[in-house]
């Protein structure tokens, strides 16, 4: 019994370290572009486990989706301060876009 526990302490002590390490990128909706750090992107690299948190900086919706074969996701459409997160659990890479507007665009490369 004892040894259940400690086998269980020491499990969610290793999830904790892991998912302290993963980084939360912050992509922001600016201008009908993808912006990071007030600079407009067309790819981002990041590791397995790390995610991007999508924020509308613009007064009008965005919807941000893939249907890369690495995997699919849509975030749905969002308003103007409002922000969606989503996890890369998958090496590869994939195309990012808006489903209301078809001239943004990104790449994302999962290492
Ligand atoms: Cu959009």
């Amino acid at each position: 019994m004892k040894k259940l526990i400690l086998g269980a302490s020491l499990l969610s002590l290793l999830m904790v370290s892991i998912s302290v390490m993963a980084v939360e990128y912050v992509v922001a909706q600016k201008g009908k572009a993808f912006v990071e750090n007030g600079q407009v992107i067309e790819s981002l690299t990041l590791a397995v486990g790390d995610s991007i948190r999508f924020v509308n900086e613009d007064p009008f919706f965005h919807n941000i989706f893939s249907l890369s074969d690495l995997s699919t996701f849509d975030l749905g459409s969002f308003p103007q301060g409002d922000s969606r997160s989503i996890t890369f659990d998958e090496a590869g890479s994939m195309e990012v876009e808006c489903a209301i507007h078809p001239e943004m665009y990104m790449e994302v490369t999962i290492k």
